[in-house]
């Protein structure tokens, strides 16, 4: 059985390449399971995979460091139910997984063989956060980038459909040089570039952990607590006598929570959503307040019911990503549709208390 650790910050497109190596390794004759993991419940990242065919576990409520037996509890029942070939997502605001994970499984759980922990990393992070001198990120915030890219074994570029050749090459060797303990790579995770290529390496029996990195536990969990984090579920119903458009109405709530982070200069770490209806489904996704919103619809999205699913990650109180939701989601409704609110969770990440430390790489 292997396991493999997919970190990097938020938006990386972590599920993006769960989804896609799902599909490569099942071609490949693996049975392949899946995990996620959040602070809070209902994860859009779960309900997504879900439809990947592969079997997937959800550690919410916690990150997989500080409720580590949570995380080896999902790796088992998915070990039962036959899997050879697990991937994991933790946390986008996580770090110190090389001590906080990877020590432990060596020591306390061989028998799980654990690939290279590979963190991605989203090119536009690059130019706004490590190479500018005032990113609108915190720079706590920053620093858990920073240290998910000391820890890695291997760093891979992701999104590299969004850069030409020349801006691929310059940001490669400016990790080569700022990351020397790790392999560099590059990949897309939505076009597949790389990606098989990303997983031959990953599959090879090398070394795992082979750093643990310095972190400073008081700007981590600083970092953490800065952003604001919203997990909602809401079912809609569209007023009758009109034709239902859903994916205007996704489009709009995402375009008018964009617009007031703006006004209030607030940084995006990621908005996910999902709108099922019977026949199809909508994801929204917005990584950056200077980044464009994406929508993708799948199927026919028509009936007159639908259920929204929205992860909002934002550098503002929970109190204020509430507000700012609430306030859009009524006005995007209007007389076009009646929400009810059927889960609502706003927090912000407690201090990480993690079951395990180990400050020394496990042989
Ligand atoms: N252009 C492009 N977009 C990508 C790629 N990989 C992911 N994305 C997009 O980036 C956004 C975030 O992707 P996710 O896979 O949800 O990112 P994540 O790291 O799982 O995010 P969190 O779970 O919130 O930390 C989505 O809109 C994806 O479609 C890629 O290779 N190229
Ligand atoms: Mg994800």
């Amino acid at each position: 059985m292997k396991l493999i650790l997919v970190g990097g910050f938020l938006g990386a497109g972590k599920t993006t390449l769960l989804w896609e190596s799902a599909k490569r390794l099942t071609e490949r004759g693996r049975v392949v399971g899946l995990i996620t993991n959040d602070q809070a419940p209902d994860l859009v990242d779960t309900a997504l995979l879900s439809r990947s065919g592969a079997s997937v576990r959800e550690v919410a409520g916690s990150c997989f460091c500080c409720n580590f037996e949570g995380f080896r509890e999902a790796v088992q029942s998915l070990v039962d139910g036959g899997a050879d070939c697990i991937l994991a997502e933790p946390v986008g605001s996580c770090t110190d997984l090389s001590a906080t994970i990877i020590q432990p499984l060596k020591a306390l759980f061989p028998a799980y063989h654990v690939a290279p922990l590979t963190v991605l990393l989203d090119p536009s992070r690059v130019r706004e956060v490590l190479q500018e001198k005032q990113p609108l990120l915190h720079a706590d915030a920053v620093y858990i980038l920073h240290m998910q890219l000391e820890e890695a074994d291997q760093i891979v570029l992701n999104k590299v459909d969004t850069l030409s050749q020349t801006e691929r090459e310059e940001i490669m060797s400016f990790l080569r040089e700022d990351f020397p303990q790790a392999n560099i790579g590059a990949i897309s995770a939505l076009t597949g570039e790389g990606v098989d290529e990303w997983l031959d390496d990953i599959l090879r029996d090398r070394p795992t952990g082979t750093k643990i990195a310095v972190v400073d536990y008081d700007r981590y969990a600083n970092g953490e607590a800065i952003l604001g984090w919203l997990n909602a579920v809401i079912g809609l119903q569209w007023t009758e006598g009109t034709e239902p458009d859903w994916e205007d109405f996704v489009r709009r709530l995402l375009e008018v929570l964009h617009d007031r982070l703006l006004e209030m200069r607030s940084e995006v770490g990621h908005i996910k959503m999902l709108l099922d209806c019977s026949q199809g489904r909508i994801t929204a996704n917005l990584t950056g307040l200077n980044d464009l919103t994406c929508l993708r619809k799948e199927g026919s999205v028509e009936g007159l019911t639908a259920l929204l699913t929205v992860n909002a990650r934002v550098q503002m109180s929970p109190d204020g990503i509430e507000r700012i939701f609430r306030g859009a989601l009524n006005d995007v409704s209007n007389s076009r549709a009646t929400p009810t609110i059927r889960a609502f969770h706003c927090i912000k990440p407690g201090r990480p208390q993690p079951t395990y430390r180990y400050d020394a790489v496990v042989e």
